[in-house]
Parts: C-alpha cells; sequence; structure tokens
C-alpha cells in the first residue's frame, strides 16, 4: 500500500446526504465539502459519488474538472468505504474490505449499510481495477496508516473491538493486515481520540508524514481524558521501531480546546433510527491529524481556534514540498463524527496502459 505522500492518480469523495450526520439537509457540510475538492482537484483528479437524488446538487456544485458519478451510499465516508489501493509497481488492485458500519449490530454507527458496503467493489469497477476480495475481513480505511516502507500503524481499541473480527486474535489480524498490504510490521497504539464514535480509528490520532515521521495529538491539560490516551501512545512510538528498524521521532499536534455539538446544531439532525445520533453538549472528536495529503497540498482542518495556527505551523517543515492550507469551518464535517481524512481515500498513481 503506498503511502498517502506518494505521488497520487487522484481522490474519491462522497456526496453528503444522510439526515443524521449532516445538519440541516447537509447544506454546511456539503459547502464544506466543496471548498475541499476544490482543493484537492487542483493538484489531482478527484471523482465524487452522489445519489441519484443528490446528483444535481453535487454536479452544480462542483467544479467541471471534478467527475460527478450516480452511486449509492449510505452515508459519505470515502475513507472506509472505498477500496484501498495496492501496487507491485506494475499494476493497481483495490481491497474490497467488509463494511459493517464501524461495529455492526455490536455497536455499529447505522443499520443498514449494505449500500456502503458494496461502493469498493463499484469504484473498482468504475476505474477498471481489478480488486481483491477480502469482505469476510471487516476493516475501515481510516484505522489504517502505512509509511509505505513495510510499517503499518493502528489502534486494538478498533481492530481488536468486538464489532468486527471477534473470532479473530490479534496475531492473525496482523498477519491479515500485512499479507494484503505488503507489509512486515504492525504498531499497535492502544486507542484513538477520545469520545471518538469510530472506537479509536488512528487516523483520528497519529498519521506518517514521512517514513520514520509521525504526527500525534496532543493535549497538555491532564484533567482532559486524553491526556492520558496521547501520552500512552507517545510512550508506545517511542519505543518502538519501524519495519525497517529506525527509532520514530514523533511531533505533538495540538489538540483544539474540547468541541461540543450545540443545540442548534442537534436539532439540524434528523433521527433516522428512532433516537438522536448526537445529544447537545457532546464533545466531537476534533483533532488536527485528520489532514489529507494531495499531490501538491496537505488540507488541515480548522475549528476557530487558537491551535488552527500552531498546528499549520507544526505541519509546513514536515512536508517542505507542499502547501499546507487550513480548510475553515471544519467543524460542519466534524458534525458527521469525522473529518477531512475521513471523507476523502486517495488512488495511488498508476500507469493506465499497464492495466489494459
Ligand atoms: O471517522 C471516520 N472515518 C468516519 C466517521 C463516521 C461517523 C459516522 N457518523
Amino acid at each position: 500500500m503506498p503511502p498517502e505522500y506518494s505521488r497520487h492518480y487522484g481522490c474519491v469523495l462522497i456526496w453528503p446526504h444522510r439526515r443524521d450526520s449532516w445538519q440541516y439537509g447537509a447544506y454546511a457540510a456539503r459547502k464544506a465539502f466543496a471548498e475541499l475538492i476544490g482543493i484537492i482537484s487542483e493538484s489531482e483528479k478527484v471523482v465524487v459519488c452522489a445519489r441519484y437524488e443528490d446528483y444535481d446538487s453535487a454536479r452544480k456544485t462542483l467544479p467541471d474538472n471534478v467527475r460527478v458519478v450516480e452511486m449509492s451510499s449510505d452515508d459519505s465516508w470515502a475513507r472506509d468505504v472505498a477500496p484501498t489501493l495496492v501496487t507491485n509497481g506494475k499494476t493497481i488492485r483495490g481491497i474490497d474490505w467488509g463494511f459493517n458500519a464501524w461495529g455492526g449490530l455490536f455497536d455499529g454507527l447505522y443499520f443498514p449499510w449494505d449500500k456502503d458496503n458494496k461502493i469498493a467493489r463499484k469504484l473498482c469497477d468504475l476505474l477498471d481495477i481489478d480488486t481483491y476480495d477480502k469482505r469476510d475481513f471487516i476493516l475501515e480505511g481510516g484505522s489504517i496508516h502505512t509509511d509505505g516502507e513495510g510499517t503499518i500503524l493502528t489502534t486494538e481499541e478498533c481492530l481488536l473491538g468486538k464489532g468486527r473480527n471477534p473470532h479473530m486474535t490479534k496475531a492473525e489480524i496482523e498477519i491479515m493486515l500485512c499479507r494484503c498490504l505488503g507489509a512486515k510490521k504492525v504498531i499497535w497504539l492502544r486507542r484513538g481520540i477520545y469520545n471518538d464514535e469510530t472506537n479509536g480509528h488512528i487516523d483520528n490520532i497519529c498519521a506518517f508524514t514521512s517514513p520514520a515521521e509521525v504526527v500525534l495529538a496532543w493535549t497538555d491539560n491532564k484533567k482532559d481524558p486524553q491526556y492520558e490516551i496521547s501520552a500512552e501512545c507517545l510512550e508506545i512510538l517511542q519505543g518502538s521501531t519501524d519495519a525497517q528498524g529506525r527509532k520514530i521521532k514523533v511531533h505533538k499536534l495540538p489538540l483544539p480546546d474540547p468541541i461540543h455539538i450545540t443545540e442548534e446544531e442537534c436539532m439540524g439532525l434528523d433521527d433516522m433510527d428512532g433516537e438522536p445520533t448526537r445529544t447537545p453538549g457532546e464533545r466531537l472528536a476534533a483533532s488536527y491529524v485528520n489532514f489529507y495529503i494531495s499531490n501538491r497540498a496537505v488540507i488541515v482542518p480548522q475549528f476557530g481556534d487558537k491551535n488552527d495556527s500552531t498546528a499549520i505551523d507544526i505541519l509546513k517543515p514536515l512536508f517542505p514540498d507542499r502547501k499546507v492550507i487550513g480548510l475553515q469551518n471544519s467543524r460542519n464535517i466534524l458534525i458527521g463524527g469525522g473529518n477531512i481524512h475521513c471523507i476523502t481515500q486517495q488512488i495511488p498513481f498508476f500507469k493506465q496502459e499497464e492495466l489494459t
């Protein structure tokens, strides 16, 4: 699996629509998605999947160079439902993992999820890419990060949880990850961001910025439950070497002050299964680590917090060949339960002629 900082062919997103994820008919979320898509499409191709009902909204909002295709979906988290693309340098294949809405009937976030579960295969067919059928293994793209040099980062909270592959041992899951992703070593952090409804996806707490270098979501506030979680991650990372035997350099990326959903925001979320998705005052899993690395930019969530600019300043020297750009109003994506990284999935660069 190539790392996100290697050259991309493009990026896939899904136009937001789900009434219990996106407040007020997804109006504000669509604006944030469109702004993000505009930035990404400056340096790589962008494919946006839109339901029949939302096709006109997506097509009229997005620039002409963005490809909009009709596709059914349950929600809009391309990171988790689009294929994980792997390459041997000559050809490319998509992994079609099983998807059960972050925990299935155990602690999943919605039911049914069958439309989302078909998206990986549909996208591979659309892009003329062969697939590996791994639907018997539940995995979301947001639960793994790779350095492209044999190391995978993940969390125990997510991959060892009861809602995904409870019949498998940690060792079996590790073998599965290494075999499917072409890796040699898995570094297991224990937990992800506090109150992250994905069961602690890695992509909200820690990310590779280059081989042997990561950013880790951080707070110095010992009273915040996040402190203990981040401190534990730091200890694990500092005590680990990567697949090449290198020590890992950790850059602390401060978190914004805790962000809580307001009454007005909750009012804009419709109930779809008889109970509200969120309650006023609930803490949202905000983190600057949830950025997307495009060919020429790193696009970073911004929350109107004093640490917005600090996060950008920390990331700039880590990506000297890219512009580091803040996406204002990322809060409108956060309300759905994730952020920029969660709604994007990169397609690595491949040579078309080698596919035919
Ligand atoms: O963070 C993600 N990768 C997805 C979040 C899903 C939240 C559903 N409400």
